[in-house]
């Protein structure tokens, strides 16, 4: 009898069969299409229990009670097909966990429908790619705590290991381990962006070559903004194309992918009235992206004229470091925001201080900076957005000159800083007393009679704006 099931033999699947074997467990394996899970056993199982299972009737009598399945498989409709197609062999008290990236919405459902038929259900956010899911990724489980704890010890061994211990913790009850996931593709959108801002600075207004952008890069990854995308993005910049000799980086199109995680992110966020305009506008960024043939038509129609003439490189180098420092940070702040407010909404009783530790390793986002916005958080639990913390502004003010630097200045090289500009623009927001919002409110009472209130006098107030 093995001691767990994998179901979905791609990438992540296939690696993280083989970490679970590698950490000394059975692992029972099924994928949809035969041949795959064939090729699996034949070229990558050597020394490892890993049995392959070619329907799911046997792959399910192949694991010891209570059975624990596990599933990485594309999100969407085949998650509830293969639910279904699992149902006919379970026992109540087994269990299903969803380790890929469902919306959590689909989570909370499975978990109802399933709790009526007694089994159950884990949503598991699985960040690292397929390198993390071989040597240690972030996992992020929700759902019943008892479900938890019937695969705890393989998740905490599994799971990337930190000075801060495995990256994996109970993250809550429902579908809270799919929502922090989402959330964290969500900053990841943001940081990747404002990382491609910078680039872009560094490509196109200081004409450096990419050798010489990995070269800053690197030196960033040795400092304050150490990070798995800072440590990628500097080996992509020095990455030669085998074909041509060329920078591959110069080669690729300029027209971002995205699979739906960071929109859904802005979706909730609107839904549940957090701002995240830094995670929406890198969403709206790969969009946009996306209309080369518009982009390439309107670029011939426009003459830029360039203004900026002797530029000191070294110093927008460094007010760089510091405008993308500023601009992790408030994407953190603002997917904290959103994870602190769905957790109220949702009961899901997530511990941001537990969320920041096991993003520490194995995911995506991991980053120095985590240490840092741990200790902010772990000061005050109720600064769910960071700012509200002596250290947290001193921080963000002693970058505030560079930022505001690199946004005026990115316009004098006619370049687009959607995340660095959005994230300026939530900090000035955030530390302003009075917004317009004002002018707002009149114009709403004033074609709508939606009334207002005011600073002055309690009550709520409308005006027949036509009648001065
Ligand atoms: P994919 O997301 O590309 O999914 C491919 C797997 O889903 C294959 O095993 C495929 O079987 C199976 N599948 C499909 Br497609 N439709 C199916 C159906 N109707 N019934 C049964 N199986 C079906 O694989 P992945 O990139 O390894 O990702 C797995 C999960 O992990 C996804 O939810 C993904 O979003 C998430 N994730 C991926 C990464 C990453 O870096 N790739 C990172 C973190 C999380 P087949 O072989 O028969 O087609």
């Amino acid at each position: 009898m093995k001691d767990i099931g994998l179901i979905g033999l791609a990438v992540m699947g296939q690696n993280l069969a083989l970490n679970i074997a590698r950490k000394g467990y059975s692992v029972s394996v099924f994928n949809r299409t035969a041949n795959t899970t064939q090729e699996f056993i034949k070229n990558r199982v050597k020394v490892e229990n890993i049995e392959g299972y070619y329907d799911i009737k046997s792959f399910v009598e192949s694991l010891a009670k209570p059975r624990k399945v596990i599933l990485m498989i594309k999100a969407g409709k085949p998650v509830d097909d293969v639910i279904q197609q699992l149902l006919p062999y379970l026992d109540k008290g087994d269990l299903i966990i969803d380790g890929g990236n469902s919306y959590f919405k689909d989570t909370s459902r499975r978990i109802n429908e399933l709790k009526e038929k007694g089994i159950l259900y884990l949503g598991m956010g699985v960040s690292g790619g397929e390198a993390g899911a071989l040597h240690g990724p972030s996992l992020m489980p929700g759902g019943s705590y008892d479900a938890y704890k019937m695969v705890e010890d393989i998740l905490l061994k599994i799971a990337a290991q930190t000075e801060a211990g495995p990256c994996c913790t109970y993250v809550g009850n429902d579908s809270a381990g799919h929502f922090v996931k989402m959330v964290h593709n969500g900053i990841e959108y943001a940081i990747m962006q404002a990382i491609a801002e910078v680039y872009d600075v560094l490509r196109k207004g200081l004409k450096l070559s990419p050798e010489e952008i990995g070269e800053i890069f690197e030196k960033w990854n040795n400092g304050e903004l150490n990070s798995f995308l800072m440590e990628i993005s500097y080996k992509i910049m020095k990455y030669k194309d085998k074909e041509t000799g060329k920078h591959l980086v110069d080669l690729i199109l300029d027209e971002a992918e995205q699979k739906g995680t960071g929109k859904w992110t802005s979706q909730t966020s609107l839904d549940l009235g957090i701002p995240t305009p830094s995670l929406n506008l890198a969403v709206e960024a790969r969009t946009l992206s996306f209309f080369k043939k518009a982009r390439v038509e309107l670029s011939k129609k426009v003459t830029k004229t360039y203004t900026t003439t002797n530029v000191d490189k070294e110093k927008i180098i460094v007010d760089l470091e510091n405008a993308l420092l500023f601009s992790v940070f408030i994407s953190f702040s603002q997917g904290l925001w959103l994870i602190s407010e769905a957790s109220k909404t949702f009961n899901y009783d997530i511990d941001l201080s537990e969320v920041l530790r096991i993003w520490k390793g194995g995911c995506i986002i991991r980053a120095k900076i985590l240490d840092f916005l741990r200790e902010i958080i772990k000061e005050n639990t109720e600064n769910v957005n960071l700012l509200n913390s002596e250290k947290a502004l001193s921080f963000l003010m002693n970058k505030f000159d560079s930022l505001k630097y690199i946004t005026n200045l990115s316009k004098e090289f006619y370049l687009s800083t959607f995340v660095l500009n959005s994230s300026l623009d939530y900090f000035l927001s955030m530390i302003e007393e009075n917004l317009p919002a004002n002018l707002i409110q009149a114009q709403r009472d004033f074609f709508g009679a939606h009334t207002y209130k005011r600073i002055d006098k309690e009550g709520i107030f409308h005006t027949e704006w036509e009648t001065q």
